[in-house]
């Protein structure tokens, strides 16, 4: 038995070492998280731990596969790799002079984060070929657009300062569920008597173990933010000196604010008004306060500008003053490394002479299915599965039917996306293959080499943009790159942060800690302003307008009296995203939907039946709970079943409208109107 390391390549905040016992035939017997590691610590969430059962699962795909049935019906036939790449290019190559390169459109997402296999040999690929670019913003774009207008940059605390903390608040963020390693520091902090608070319209796992669970409309953060900015500038518990030093636009903060006394922010949230004065004043008067948003705060139509609002709270209180205080949403911007030299953008020049066509990858249904000059004609797949992801799901699966649309997927597994494709091509798993990782919940840079050989003729996805490059002729030298040639160049950036960071001590520590702060003492980002802003953060006062979004309790009158009931579509302990449709217990979780007796009962709903949950867009078959994890209104349904395991070949998606948030892009996941009926056994 030899142990090998490896990095966890999901899409999750923590990005775990873990250590990988090989046989003496070399195959994989076991995973753990890293003892040795500063945030693993040692376990690994129960979804990763029992991943060898993906990884040697029946039903990986082994072959390059060809369609031979209908768009979307599965019916594939083996070839070689030779006929698959030979017929890609061919087609490819075909498109590209018909109709124009940007008639391309690549598709990829978080199914791996490692550097290489995420974005690297691909982009190069599409920029040479002049294809459409995609903007990927289904996960954060709005949480990071708000983020960056208030603070300037994503840099926060570390997790490992945690335990400091005196307060601290999950705002929209699912810990035990999407987050696990930020737990033992959160236990640790409420043992030196921290408490721990939760803002979530789902009474989740986290939010029964928090000392307080606010239940919130869905959609409506905003005007609790600003109600509790009213309340701390009412009761003069800012930090004057803070913001007379590091910040801008004060006193226009202090005049809007007066709009959102608790009372309205009451009526507008659901939170009593004494609570939310009561919040206000703890975080504003307990030091050190963490915020802990995650993304679940920005998948609304004010999405966007509620991250924005909440990144400005630790500036009004002087939070980020204090060693394990301030925010803690996502880190990755501290992870400086030469993101050009992996995509090569330039190579547009030699193609197109200029940026290709940006294609919002959140409204991909239109996309397939609207977009003229030119329309679509080819879809090249990696790392992500659209057809379960992507709200407006029916009009995504019409598009993908295009008997005129060429489909490339790279697969581990054939996902709904993969029956939609003209040629299905087998990858390897984050085991078999070499990759960097940063993280975006901590500041540990990773790197892991492959551990255990692919099975069948899985490739990764590098090697196959590599080898597509070679046949379409492009002989820039950057298509023979190695894998070890990209890392250098990505490392290579010159950031201050990446001093001494060579692949060589990479491959020596697995793990490094970026070079933030001298090690041993804390990150403290904004301690003393807001470098990336010159200085200052302004408090954007003219942009604080609270509206509630047309799909909710206070939104469109019409909708609401078809649809009374908000649907929210979260992440759940045994899913991430998509990837494990085709275990059992996800699919289960997936097929739930949660409803309060208060609304179960009119209904004539009990525990178990099944129900019909639909509006305008669509309709699915679920199995009711009624319980106490929804306040009255709403109803959730964890997110995301694999369509096709379910009766009506959907999933939640088909019920999403693809209606954008304020700013970032992204889709307003949560804010979907639906009715529940009780439909029989
Ligand atoms: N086990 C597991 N882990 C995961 C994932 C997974 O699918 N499963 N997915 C990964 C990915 S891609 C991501 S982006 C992260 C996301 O991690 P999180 O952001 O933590 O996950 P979400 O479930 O999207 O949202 C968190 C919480 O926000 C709540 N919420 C919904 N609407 C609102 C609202 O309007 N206001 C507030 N305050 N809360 C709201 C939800 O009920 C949920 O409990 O997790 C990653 N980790
Ligand atoms: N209703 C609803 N919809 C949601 C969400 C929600 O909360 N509710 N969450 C949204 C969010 S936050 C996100 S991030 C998106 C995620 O959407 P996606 O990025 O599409 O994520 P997954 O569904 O996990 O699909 C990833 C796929 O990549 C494959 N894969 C993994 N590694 C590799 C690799 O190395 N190579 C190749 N070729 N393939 C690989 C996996 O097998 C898997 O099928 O979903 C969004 N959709
Ligand atoms: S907690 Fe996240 S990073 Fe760690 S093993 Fe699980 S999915 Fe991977
Ligand atoms: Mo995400």
């Amino acid at each position: 038995m030899t142990v090998r390391h490896s990095t966890c390549a999901l899409d999750c905040p923590d990005a775990c070492s873990v250590l990988v016992t090989i046989d003496g035939s070399g195959k994989a017997v076991k995973l753990r998280g890293n003892p040795d590691h500063p945030v693993t610590r040692g376990f690994l969430c129960g979804k990763v731990a029992r991943y060898l059962d993906r990884e040697y699962h029946t039903d990986r795909l082994l072959y390059p596969l060809r369609r031979t049935g209908r768009k979307g019906e599965g019916g594939f036939e083996r070839i070689t790799w030779d006929e698959a790449l030979d017929a890609i290019a061919a087609k490819l190559t075909n498109i590209a002079n018909e109709h124009g390169s940007e008639s391309i459109l690549p598709y990829s997402y978080a199914g791996t984060m490692g550097y290489l296999q995420g974005s690297s040999m691909d982009r190069r690929f599409f920029h040479r070929l002049g294809a459409s670019r995609l903007d990927r913003t289904i996960c954060s774009g709005a949480g990071i657009a708000g983020m960056v207008l208030a603070i300037g940059s994503r840099y926060c605390v570390e997790p490992e300062q945690v335990k400091h903390a005196k307060l601290i608040i999950a705002w929209g963020a699912n810990i035990l569920a999407t987050n696990v390693h930020l737990w033992p520091f959160i236990v640790e902090a409420r043992r030196n008597g921290a408490r721990f608070y939760t803002i979530d319209p789902v009474r989740t796992k986290t939010a029964t173990l928090a000392d307080k669970h606010f239940f919130i409309n869905p959609g409506s953060d905003l005007a609790l933010i600003l109600s509790m900015m009213h309340v701390i500038l009412e009761e003069k518990l800012e930090d004057r000196d803070y913001i007379e030093r590091y910040t801008t636009g004060i006193e226009a903060l202090r005049a809007k604010v007066r709009e959102y006394p608790p009372e309205r922010a009451a009526a507008l949230t659901g939170i009593p008004a004494q609570e939310i004065a009561s919040l206000a004043r703890e975080y504003a008067s307990t030091r050190p306060s963490l915020i802990r948003p995650n993304y679940g705060l920005q998948r609304s139509e004010r999405g966007g500008i509620a991250s924005a609002a909440v990144s400005m709270l630790p500036a009004l209180t002087g939070a980020w003053r204090d060693v394990g205080g301030g925010m803690l949403y996502s880190t990755s911007g501290a992870f400086h490394l030469d993101r050009a030299a992996l995509e090569r953008p330039d190579l547009q020049n030699a193609s197109l002479g200029r940026p290709g066509r940006l294609v919002n990858m959140s409204n991909v249904g239109r996309a397939l299915t609207d977009l003229a000059d030119p329309p679509v004609k080819a879809f090249v797949v990696h790392s992500s599965n659209p057809a379960a992801v992507v709200p407006d799901q029916d009009r995504v699966l019409r598009g993908l039917a295009r008997e005129d649309l060429f489909t490339v997927v790279l697969e581990q597994f054939q996902t709904d996306t993969a029956n939609y494709a003209d040629f299905v091509l087998p990858a390897t798993t984050f085991l078999e293959h070499d990759d960097l990782y940063f993280a975006y919940g901590h500041h540990h840079l990773q790197l892991a080499r492959k551990a255990v050989e692919p099975p069948g003729e899985c490739r990764p996805n590098t090697e196959v943009f590599r080898a597509l490059a070679q046949r379409m002729g492009f002989t820039e030298p950057c298509f023979a790159d190695s894998a070890d040639d990209m890392m250098r160049q990505a490392l290579a950036s010159g950031h201050a942060f990446l001093d001494g960071i060579t692949l060589e001590r990479l491959d020596a520590e697995h793990s490094v800690r970026l070079n933030m702060s001298p090690a041993g003492t804390p990150f403290l980002p904004h301690a003393e302003g807001f470098p990336a802003l010159g200085g200052k953060m302004d408090f954007h006062a003219g942009k604080l307008d609270y509206q509630p979004p047309a799909e909710s309790r206070l939104g469109d009158g019409t909708l609401r009296a078809s649809y009374p009931l908000e649907l929210v579509t979260p992440k759940h302990s045994e899913g991430m995203n998509s990837t494990f449709g085709n275990r059992e217990i996800a699919d289960r979780e997936t097929a739930t939907a949660y409803i309060n007796s208060a609304d179960a009962a009119p209904r004539g709903i009990t525990n178990g039946d099944l129900v019909r949950v639909f509006n305008a867009r669509g309709s699915l078959r679920l199995r009711a709970e009624v319980n106490g994890m929804v306040h009255a209104g709403v109803v959730s349904v964890p997110a995301c079943r694999w369509p096709k395991s379910s009766p009506d070949q959907r999933n939640v998606n088909v019920l999403i409208s693809d209606r954008l948030t304020d700013i970032g892009g992204s889709p307003a996941f949560y804010n979907c109107l639906v009715q529940v009926e009780r439909c029989g056994d």
